[in-house]
Formats: C-alpha cells, sequence, structure tokens
C-alpha cells in the first residue's frame, strides 16, 4: 500500500528572473507547482512512497510535469490526458521585502484538471493509500471537481486517513461560490491544515486557533498554522489531550510559496511514522524552512536521521 496519495491540479509554474512588478518582469524560468503534487513530491523525498492523481494537457507542459514529479520518485501511473484542453500554468513575481507581497498570474480556467470528475480520475487509485491528501484549491477549479472532492470525502468503509489542506486561494473563489464549502470539506477530513489567516478571510472565523477549533470540532487533528509564530495542533485522541504548540523556525525567506505544502508533508511524514504532535509540528516546521528558503516551490526535506536530531523532544 502507498503511503501517501494526493489529487489535485499541477501546473507549471513561471518564476520571475528579478523583482518588481509582473508588468516590468522580462523573463521568468520554468518550475512545476502544484499544492497536492508538492506534498507528494517532498514525501517522496523524505522517503516515502507516494502517488499524485491528476490530470493534464496532452501537451508540452503536461509530459514536463509528469516527468518532472515522476523524477521525485511519485508514482504517476493514474494521472490522465485530455487531448482537449491544455495544461494550466501561472506566472508569479517575487515577494516584496517586509510584507512578502506578490503578484499571482493563473491561467488555467478551462484546463485540463478543472475538468476533473469521479468519470475520468481513477477514484480506486486515489483512495489506494495509508493516507490521501487534498486541498481546497481543488473545489474552486469547477463544478465537477466541487463534486469530485465530495465524493473523494464522503464517509466510507476502508476509507484512508483523509488529509485536508484549505489552501484557500482568494483569487480562484471570486468566480467559485462561496468559500464556505472549504469548511465543509474540512469537516469531512481526519486531518486538517488552516492557516489564521485562511480562516478569518474564508469563514470570517477570528480570535486565534482555539476559536477556530471551536468551528472546527470533527477532524481528529487540527493544525492551525500561526505563520512565523508557529503552529498548534488539536487532538481529539486520547480524551482531553492539550493543544500542542511549537515555535516555527526563523529564516532567510526566499519566497513562501510551497511553505504550506513542504509543512503538510513534514507533518504528515511525522505522522506515518507514528511521532507525537510535538515532534510533528517541528518537523513540519523544518520542512517548511527548507521551502522557504528556496526560490521554487520545492526543496529536499532534511535526510530523516538528520531531521529527527533537530526535532527530537528530548531535552526540549
Ligand atoms: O502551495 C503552492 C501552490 O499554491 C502553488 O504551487 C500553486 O497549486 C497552486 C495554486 O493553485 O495556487
Amino acid at each position: 500500500v502507498v503511503d501517501v496519495v494526493a489529487l489535485g491540479e499541477s501546473m507549471v509554474t513561471f518564476l520571475p528572473g528579478r523583482p518588481g512588478r509582473l508588468a516590468d518582469v522580462p523573463s521568468f524560468d520554468r518550475a512545476i507547482g502544484g499544492a497536492e503534487s508538492n506534498v507528494v513530491c517532498v514525501l517522496a523525498a523524505a522517503g516515502h512512497t507516494a502517488r499524485w492523481v491528476g490530470r493534464v494537457g496532452a501537451d508540452g507542459f503536461g509530459d514536463h510535469l509528469v516527468e518532472r514529479i515522476a523524477g521525485y520518485g511519485v508514482d504517476v501511473s493514474s494521472v490522465s490526458r485530455d487531448p482537449a484542453r491544455p495544461t494550466g500554468v501561472y506566472f508569479r513575481t517575487a515577494g516584496e521585502r517586509g510584507t512578502g507581497a506578490h503578484e499571482v498570474a493563473y491561467y488555467r480556467a478551462g484546463s485540463a484538471a478543472s475538468a476533473m470528475s469521479a468519470d475520468n480520475v481513477d477514484l480506486a487509485a486515489a483512495r489506494a493509500g495509508r493516507v490521501l491528501h487534498l486541498s481546497g484549491i481543488t473545489a474552486a477549479l469547477s463544478d465537477d471537481c466541487r463534486a469530485l472532492m465530495h465524493t473523494l470525502t464522503a464517509a466510507r468503509p476502508g476509507r484512508p486517513l483523509l488529509s485536508f489542506d484549505v489552501n484557500h486561494r482568494p483569487s480562484l473563489w471570486r468566480t467559485a461560490g462561496d468559500p464556505l464549502t472549504l469548511l465543509d470539506l474540512a469537516r469531512r477530513a481526519d486531518i486538517v491544515f488552516v492557516g489564521e489567516d485562511e480562516a478569518a478571510q474564508a469563514w470570517g472565523v477570528t480570535g486565534g486557533p482555539q476559536a477556530i477549533r471551536a468551528a472546527l470540532p470533527e477532524p481528529g487533528v487540527l493544525v492551525v498554522k500561526q505563520g512565523e509564530r508557529g503552529a498548534t495542533a488539536f487532538e481529539r485522541r486520547p480524551a482531553a489531550t492539550p493543544p500542542a504548540f511549537e515555535p516555527a523556525l526563523h529564516v532567510d525567506v526566499v519566497a513562501t510559496t510551497g511553505a504550506g505544502d513542504a509543512f503538510a508533508a513534514g507533518f504528515l511524514s511525522a505522522t506515518l511514522r507514528g511521532l507525537p504532535a510535538r515532534e510533528r509540528l517541528r518537523h513540519g516546521h523544518l520542512f517548511a524552512a527548507a521551502a522557504l528558503t528556496a526560490p521554487g516551490d520545492l526543496a529536499a526535506p532534511p535526510a530523516r536521521d538528520h531531521a529527527d536530531r533537530l526535532t527530537a523532544l528530548d531535552g526540549a
């Protein structure tokens, strides 16, 4: 059984050749992105077995994505190709010093992945792992994708552990309906990752981790990401387990994109290894630090024995 399967849209990503506005940057370097495939690429690099289920166009960008993701050791045999729709792409600018603000321009409307549905996605392959990792981005891609998310998150016997990263992307929801859908989807998951900022933007829930937990009591594990401060994990079992908080690492940030995915990968890696909550959070922060200090979405996580030495709780 494969450890983790992730399903979602991946895109060829264009990283700016220099800082500045989208209007001014003259050249871009090709890389790969896609929140869900980022998670499995990092997990595969960290020694887990992983599969990505997605849909790309029958075009060169689709070839590039499939080849690059496979290059991380991820199983791509269930990725389907759409002869009629293109692979999505997106461009972004460098974060402004201080605020990190940057521009993102998606060219993904009508993409091959936006046509994913229960009829053209291999559901058995999606459900064949110990963990199925999904994100709220998919729910914003189309009505079909939203229906697919409801199918995959429905309770059923033998369902894999369902991991859900809320990944609220406000620009996608401008045309996609109500981001409260993300709350419904999160309620059906076993492990949920959500940023404090996302809970405020998408659901109007402010007041910190406890308030978010009160709005989302169902998942067995809820991880609230608090940006540079750290992250808090709430667990329902064993009963009355107090929330665990771990501060984030201080690093010189090169680009924040992909850091949330790396965090999820670190947390899931430690979950698969049966580590306690605080160590799972520490692995999340450590993997995120690697992504934060690289220009693209993806960075190699630290080797497992090194990560274990850095995150062990003994003497903490
Ligand atoms: O988490 C990183 C992703 O946001 C990036 O790779 C692009 O998947 C992406 C999206 O839809 O924003």
